[in-house]
């Protein structure tokens, strides 16, 4: 079965908390980012580690190596159990990321290429290829693929094999849940969830037509 993600991009920290709870039942994971941290702290982490479901810090950390640990090392002190990372400032520092990780006993995810339409600037031309190579080199546990591309999915899960690919993009960005679900391990879905009048509603109906 596809994974359903949470992409939780509020930023009131009641009103954050709220809907992953009304949606807990129906999602296999929360992934926190920029937003809502910047809005509430990491101890964002605390109000949500009670739902029982791993959380996902989407911060695609791409600093030097050193830098990469330090903000590794903090993410899974505060009770994360994932990372997202970038992976074109080179594989010692994406390293760094999934060592850290793996540490914690935890995983990390390299972007191999995003969803936006300006991804085809700098993610086409065999550059995603060589990310998930990276990340494959790396050990990572896995990408991060654009479900508003299936085709370039598919491209990239010849590269990555098994590993785990979660897509980003379903609903707002235009991805059909439908088409993705069978080549992805996990859907991120944000929007289309939270910004539904009835975001458990809504979870629970993505839930049931994911494959
Ligand atoms: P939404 O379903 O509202 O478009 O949210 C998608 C989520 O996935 C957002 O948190 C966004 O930052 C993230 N994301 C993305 O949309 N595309 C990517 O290529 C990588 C992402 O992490």
């Amino acid at each position: 079965m596809t994974e359903l993600i949470l992409a939780l991009d509020l930023l009131d920290r009641k009103q954050a908390a709220r809907v992953a709870e009304s949606c807990a039942p129906f999602i296999d994971a929360v992934k926190v980012g920029y937003p809502l941290v910047l809005a509430t702290g990491l101890s964002i982490v605390d109000d949500l580690s009670g739902l029982g479901l791993p959380l996902i810090a989407d911060f695609k950390v791409a600093d030097i190596p050193n830098t990469n640990r330090l903000i590794s090392e903090a993410v899974f002190s505060a009770g994360f159990d994932a990372i997202i990372a970038h992976g074109f400032v080179g594989a010692d520092a994406a390293r760094a990321c999934v060592e850290v990780a793996h540490n914690h006993g935890g995983a990390a995810y390299i972007v191999a290429e995003m969803s936006h339409p300006g991804a085809t600037e700098f993610f086409h031309g065999g550059v995603a290829e060589r990310l998930a190579t990276l990340a494959v080199s790396c050990r990572a546990d896995g990408i991060i693929a654009p479900a508003t591309r299936p085709d370039r999915i598919s491209r990239l899960r010849e590269i990555v094999g098994e590993k785990t690919i979660y897509s980003p993009g379903v609903g707002a960005q235009g991805g059909d849940l439908d088409t993705v679900a069978r080549l992805v391990d996990g859907v991120i879905v944000g929007r289309s969830i939270y910004e539904a009048e009835d975001p458990a509603a809504e979870a629970e109906r993505l839930s049931r037509i994911r494959r």
